[in-house]
């Protein structure tokens, strides 16, 4: 396969040159199965850094050097991948050119890219990985909380390592999200990138190695500008995430629970001059049979219920899951808030209540009635 490592390089000079050397003198020659070639992604360097990458092409015919305007990161990255995938590439290598990365561990990550991943990460804060003990402690703190918050606000925990920028990435994967990757000119575009391809399930796997500091040259990220950024990115994609996955889907039945339940408690008690009390009860039973059915073909539809007995059987837990939220849960926040805080306090707390009520309704459907099959994709290709 050819495989290329790409390096991107804004005022590189001196570095570029000795991690071209480890590339092609220390590390290709211990890869036998893949044809290796490296691209040096520069924008516009004013420091010599492409001359000195043109002088080394001379020697080493599988060096190439992609250049553009200076956009950011991203916008390197999107136009030098596009580069190599025109020009043959299988798979491709983020690497940053200062040194950093231990270039040393790429056949380690060539091992996972041939039992099949797509995308391999190298992460510093996994067993075998870090980040330099020379760094003063506040470096250190935004290095490992900044990757930290990433991992909370998306609610990903598999992989260690969101924010780094030395992976090993098949093809398939970057042309897949290459179009929505063209908003992400700056650093964010590293998470953006491993959170799409992790939303769309491609297989994943992590290399820890031990991050060096920059020896030569100067940084090139704005720390307040980078983390501004990123946030504004990790927070907007994870509400969208939760609002368009089961989570949007289970608030929506919710609310159409609600409406049924309203309209029938109206009909009984105005039209048919029941009981509001018993009017409620029925308008309850109803929503919520409708609300089962709502998630058990839409909400969870990858786990719905596949026969009669066991469709009984979960609507009973259904029915017994949504009492004990009624009356323990939100009933319970009420009347112990109002025990502690005073009486005029009943709606905050009902509203707190309702607020666990959801939690708890959601996590019991979610890991209880429809929990994940993990034998699905089995089952459904046999029955095809
Ligand atoms: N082509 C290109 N490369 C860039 C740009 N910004 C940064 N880089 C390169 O991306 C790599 C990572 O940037 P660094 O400034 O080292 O970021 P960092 O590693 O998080 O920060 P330090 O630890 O201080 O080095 C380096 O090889 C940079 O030269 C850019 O706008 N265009
Ligand atoms: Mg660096």
């Amino acid at each position: 396969m050819k495989v290329v490592v790409i390096t991107p390089t804004y005022n590189e000079k001196g570095n570029v040159e000795k991690l071209i050397r480890i590339l092609e003198e220390d590390v290709f020659p211990q890869v036998k199965n893949h044809d290796m070639h490296i691209l040096v992604a520069d924008d516009n360097s004013t420091d010599g850094t492409a001359e000195e990458v043109r002088e080394l092409m001379k020697k080493y015919k599988n060096l190439d050097i992609n250049q553009g305007e200076k956009k950011g990161l991203g916008a390197a990255y999107v136009r030098a991948m596009t580069y190599a995938v025109d020009n043959g590439a299988e798979v491709m290598f983020e690497i940053d050119a200062d040194l950093q990365h231990d270039a040393t561990k790429i056949p380690e990550f060539l091992k996972k890219i041939d039992e099949g991943y797509d995308m391999v990460i190298g992460t510093r804060y996994s067993d075998g990985g870090s980040i330099p003990a020379s760094w003063p402690i506040q470096r250190k703190m935004f290095s490992v909380f900044g990757n930290l918050l990433v991992r909370i606000i998306l609610l990903k925990f598999k992989i260690h390592d969101w924010t780094g920028g030395y992976r090993a990435i098949r093809k398939e994967v970057f042309l897949k999200e290459r179009e929505e990757l063209t908003n992400f000119k700056g650093y964010t575009f590293q998470v953006s990138f491993l959170n799409k391809a992790v939303r769309d399930g491609f297989k994943i796997a992590e290399v820890p190695f031990h991050f060096e500091s920059r020896t030569i040259g100067d940084s090139k990220i704005a720390p307040m500008a980078y983390i501004v950024d990123l946030l504004k990115y990790v927070i907007s994609a994870s509400i969208m995430e939760k609002l368009t996955g089961p989570f949007g889907k289970f608030l929506v039945v919710g609310g159409t629970g609600f409406i049924i339940q309203a309209v029938i408690l109206r009909v009984l008690v105005e039209i048919l001059k029941m009981d509001p009390s018993v009017s409620n009860l029925i308008g309850a039973v109803a929503a919520i049979f409708s609300n089962f059915n709502l998630n058990n073909f839409w909400t969870f539809k990858k786990d719905r219920v596949r026969n009669v007995g066991e469709y009984i059987w979960k609507l009973i837990n259904f029915y017994a899951t949504s009492a004990i939220g009624v009356i323990l849960i939100q009933t319970g926040t009420i009347f112990l808030g109002t025990k502690l805080f005073g009486k005029q306090t009943y709606f905050l707390f009902f509203i707190i209540g309702t607020g666990i009520l959801l939690i708890y309704n959601f996590t019991v459907y979610r890991f209880i009635i429809w929990r994940v099959r993990p034998h699905d994709e089995k089952v459904q290709k046999e029955s095809k």
